[in-house]
This record gives structure tokens, C-alpha cells and sequence, in this order.
């Protein structure tokens, strides 16, 4: 390290760099804290990254900072390179045991003339901060300064950590199946903005969308459907863990859901012992829910869910395994309370914790088990009562589907018109009375598919919606405010653009 700096000390060619303003640079999710010093640091052709341990998390976040700065200005930044060249202008990821970097995923970043400071506890801190780093470079370089190209970084501080411990999105791929490289799109652009789960819908009336190989028949039969009569689709258990693999290179957890005992007409379909309603069971493309449900009161159905959920479990890294759970308006009430407090049982025995829609508080469920709220305020109150973590995701304001306003292309609005704004003008902490701050797990926002099937329709009700739960699942409170926000987020245009994001040009937004 000492080497490194000293380095850095060497007498260089004096650049009279702009003035420029790190506190008004439009980062997205606010940072809790930022300090200008009003110069530059250019970033170039002969800047390095260096990566304090040989800790290979870390040194992976330098690689992928040296990727990303690569696609964004054409630059090749080598990591930890062996080199007796005095580095100029050092990016240096620095592991740190700071008390400041308590929280998981807090940063501070230092930006001076002449180097790049990240000091950060662990791995997943690195790459939270480096998504700011990202975002202050800017688009263009500057090419007046010296003879060489220059991407201008603002100097000063960012002292950052998160609000929320979650900070989530969803995708139904089961109603519209969306192949590997949509669902890798979606991961790689809400890493951008600091979400650290996607959900994954992974079952439902229309279509069951992950090989289990112990249950063949579940994607022989039950992938072949989705809404509107589709051919639907299915990932294999590669697929599956191909995008587990690029969700954890990006710090974001993959959470599985298989949705019980309704939303179950396409297990069924495959397997029509599940079944618990007797009627007729037939291939559905149509959009209605509540009317299927798995046989609450046959063994062979646990063991069915027990070698479901140990197959996926066994291939999932996350803590969390999400049963669904909602909208089981076939299944009786005491039925319904019998079967989610097995399925708990049976998810404890292969190492996961459960979740499920609000709806699971009607079951006998342990405290560690979370609710994710959609609906029922009371369930919300109901499950911090007995002890449970709650996501918030009310549907009012944080689902992704909702129309932004009666000329929207797709979406629902049973929930209502969710436009920018009320998107964002909501407080999680507040959100719902005698709901405190130690209940909330943090915030997800889902995307239900019943009107879209590709990222061009998922980004257009996606984008520009999920910046503003990136801000209120990171941001401190105090720093969401609604006219700064919008500020920022017009100029997250060029981003989309790069990116190639169908994104809605919300007219309540002064776009660039
Ligand atoms: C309700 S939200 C559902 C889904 C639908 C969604 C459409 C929830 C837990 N269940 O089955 O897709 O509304 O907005």
C-alpha cells in the first residue's frame, strides 16, 4: 500500500482540471452523505485498479469495474497488475475493518486528483460503491486537457450504507416466460441501482418454469403453456444456476419462488394427484386467480413438495426459499392453515427460511418466517406481532404492473395508476401505522406478467418505476425528496439509452 502511494507522489504534469460538484452529481439511490472538493480525477489510459487482499470476491469486483469502465469509455484498467510503470491515477478497493463499515454493503469513497479510494468491510460493499464510482464517470471524456482522452470524476467524499437489509424486485416468469438473457438484463440493470434480490415467480396457474428432474413431467407438461395461448418455456437447472451465477457476480441474491397451494394448475396439469379442488384439470392461459389448489391432506403431495423444494434449495445459495402462499381462495381455511405450517417444516429441513405473501400469517408460522406484504394491512401488523420481518411490497404503491396512468401500453390497474410520483412519494418506514422500522425487512417491487412477454415490455413498466424503490429501499429518509429525485433521474436517460432500456418517458419528468 505504502509502495502504491508513493508512487502516486511522483511529480506529474499539473492538469487544471474543471470545476465540478460531486454534491449534485445525479447518483441513484442518493448517497447518505456527500462532500465536494471541486476538482477532478481523470481517469485514463494508464490508470490501474488495485485491490488490497487477494481476497478473490474483491479482486472479482476489480474485474468487473474494469469491465464496466471498458464498455462505458473504451478504456482497458488492469487489476493488481505486476508493473514497475508508476501507476498513474489509482482506483484502490481497499478492505477495511473501519467501525464506520459496520453495516453490510457500506462504502466510502474518497475521490482526490490523484487517486480513488473504495474502503469497504467486505466484497459486497466493494461493489455497492463502485456502482457510485460508475455512475460519476461521465459519458463523454474530455479531450482539452492534456493530449490524451480524460473522464472527468469529480473529487470529494461519498460516506454510504443502506436503509433496508433487502432491497428487492420480482419477476413473474410464469405467466410470459422470459429466457435467461432478459432475466440477466433485468439482474444487470438493477445492480446498477444497488437492489441486491430479484424474486423469482417461478410457478403459477399458467406455467411451472424450472426443471426438477425427481418431477419430470412438471416442465414436460406443465412449461408448454402461459398466458395467451404462448408456447411458454422453462429453464433447465443449468439456466437456473447460470443466472444465480450472474446475479451473485453482481452482489444480488436469487430468491425461488414455487407459488402453494393456489396459483397451482400447471403442477397440477403435470401431476393431477396434486390436485384438491376435484374439478376438471385442464392447461389454463387465461388470467384469472383462486381457483386451483394442491390436495392439502395427502402425504404424497409433502412428499412431492419436499423433494421440490430440496432440489431447488440444493441450488439455491440464498437464505430464502418463498412458498406464495396467496390467493388460495380454493382451499379451505383450515386446510390452508395446516399446509403452510408443514411446507414451513418442510423448508426448515433443507436449511432455508420461509417466505410467502401476507397471506401466510393465517398459518401457524414460526417467527423467523417473513411476510411479504401486498394487501392486508392487518396481515402486515399480524406478522410483526408474532415476530416475523416484514418486505413491503403494497401493491398500491411498489407494484411494477400497475399502469402509470389510463393511456399506458400494458399493465393492470386493479391497484390502481401508479405514475412516477406516487412510486415514490411513499415512506416505507411510515408506510403503515405501528408497522416500526425493526419490523421491515425492506422493500420489493413486483412485475406481474400477464400483459408483457419480452424486456421491451418489462422495461417500460420497469424503468424508470424502479429507481425510485432503488432510492426508498437505500436512501435515508430524509434524503428522498421528490424534486431532487427527479432532477437525477432525467439524467439517467443517456444510461438508458447506452443500455439499450425501453424505458417510459414519464412526462412528469424534465428529460434531458
Ligand atoms: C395479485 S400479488 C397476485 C398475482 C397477480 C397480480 C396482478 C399476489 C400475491 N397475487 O397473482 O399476478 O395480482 O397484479
Amino acid at each position: 500500500l505504502i509502495l502504491v502511494f508513493a508512487a502516486c507522489k511522483e511529480p506529474k504534469i499539473q492538469i487544471q482540471y474543471p470545476h465540478t460538484d460531486l454534491a449534485s452529481e445525479a447518483l441513484i439511490p442518493k448517497p447518505v452523505k456527500t462532500i465536494a472538493t471541486h476538482s477532478g480525477f481523470g481517469l485514463e489510459k494508464n490508470t490501474m485498479i488495485y485491490v488490497s487482499e487477494k481476497d478473490t470476491q474483491l479482486v472479482a469486483v476489480g474485474h468487473f469495474l474494469s469491465h464496466k469502465i471498458k464498455d462505458k469509455t473504451g478504456l482497458v484498467i488492469p487489476v493488481n497488475a505486476d508493473t514497475d510503470q508508476s501507476p498513474h491515477n489509482l482506483i484502490y478497493i481497499y478492505k477495511s475493518d473501519s467501525v464506520n463499515l459496520k453495516v453490510p454493503e457500506s462504502y466510502q469513497l474518497y475521490i482526490k486528483e490523484d487517486s480513488i479510494l473504495i474502503n469497504t468491510k467486505n466484497a459486497s460493499g466493494a461493489f455497492r460503491g463502485i456502482q457510485t464510482l460508475l455512475q460519476l464517470v461521465p459519458e463523454m471524456s474530455n479531450d482539452t486537457l492534456t493530449d490524451y482522452p480524460l473522464w472527468v470524476v469529480p473529487t470529494g467524499k461519498v460516506i454510504d450504507s443502506p436503509k433496508f437489509e433487502y432491497r428487492g424486485a420480482m419477476l413473474d416468469v410464469a405467466r410470459h416466460f422470459f429466457s435467461v438473457e432478459e432475466v440477466k438484463k433485468y439482474i444487470d440493470l438493477l445492480a446498477y441501482y444497488k437492489f441486491n434480490a430479484l424474486h423469482l415467480h417461478l410457478s403459477d396457474d399458467q406455467g411451472w418454469r424450472l426443471e426438477i428432474k425427481s418431477w419430470p413431467k412438471l416442465t414436460q407438461i406443465g412449461a408448454k403453456t402461459e398466458v395467451g395461448g404462448g408456447t411458454g418455456g422453462y429453464y433447465t437447472q443449468g439456466d437456473y444456476q447460470d443466472i444465480i451465477q450472474y446475479a451473485a457476480e453482481r452482489f444480488v441474491t436469487i430468491i425461488p419462488e414455487i407459488d402453494m397451494p393456489g396459483h397451482t394448475n400447471a403442477a397440477s396439469v403435470s401431476y393431477p394427484f396434486l390436485d384438491g379442488t376435484g374439478k376438471p384439470i385442464k392447461p389454463y392461459h387465461g388470467t384469472r386467480v383462486g381457483f386451483s389448489s394442491f390436495d392439502t391432506r395427502k402425504d404424497t403431495v409433502y412428499q412431492f413438495i419436499d423433494e421440490v423444494v430440496k432440489e431447488i434449495a440444493e441450488l439455491s445459495p440464498g437464505p430464502y426459499f418463498h412458498i406464495g402462499g396467496d390467493e388460495s381462495h380454493s382451499t379451505k381455511k383450515s386446510d390452508y392453515k395446516y399446509f403452510v405450517n408443514k411446507v414451513e417444516g418442510i423448508v426448515q429441513k433443507h436449511g432455508k427460511i420461509m417466505v410467502g405473501w401476507d397471506e401466510i400469517v393465517d398459518g401457524d408460522i414460526s417467527s423467523e418466517a417473513i411476510a411479504q406484504h401486498w394487501r392486508t394491512e392487518s396481515n402486515a401488523l399480524k406478522a410483526a406481532e408474532n415476530g416475523n420481518k416484514i418486505i413491503l411490497s403494497p401493491a398500491k404503491k411498489a407494484y411494477l404492473d400497475m399502469k402509470y396512468d389510463s393511456l399506458s401500453k400494458y399493465g393492470l390497474d386493479w391497484a390502481g395508476h401508479i405514475p412516477l410520483d406516487v412510486a415514490y412519494n411513499w415512506d416505507p418506514e411510515t408506510y403503515i401505522e405501528g408497522l416500526s422500522k425493526e419490523n421491515i425487512l425492506g422493500v420489493e417491487a413486483p412485475l406481474w406478467s400477464e400483459t408483457i412477454s419480452n424486456s421491451a415490455e418489462l422495461e417500460y413498466l420497469a424503468f424508470p418505476r424502479t429507481l425510485a424503490y432503488a432510492e426508498l429501499g437505500w436512501s435515508s429518509s430524509e434524503n428522498c425528496d421528490w424534486e431532487d429525485f427527479k432532477i437525477r433521474l432525467a439524467q439517467q436517460a443517456i444510461f438508458f439509452e447506452q443500455m439499450n432500456v425501453s424505458y417510459y418517458p414519464s412526462p412528469l419528468i424534465d428529460w434531458k
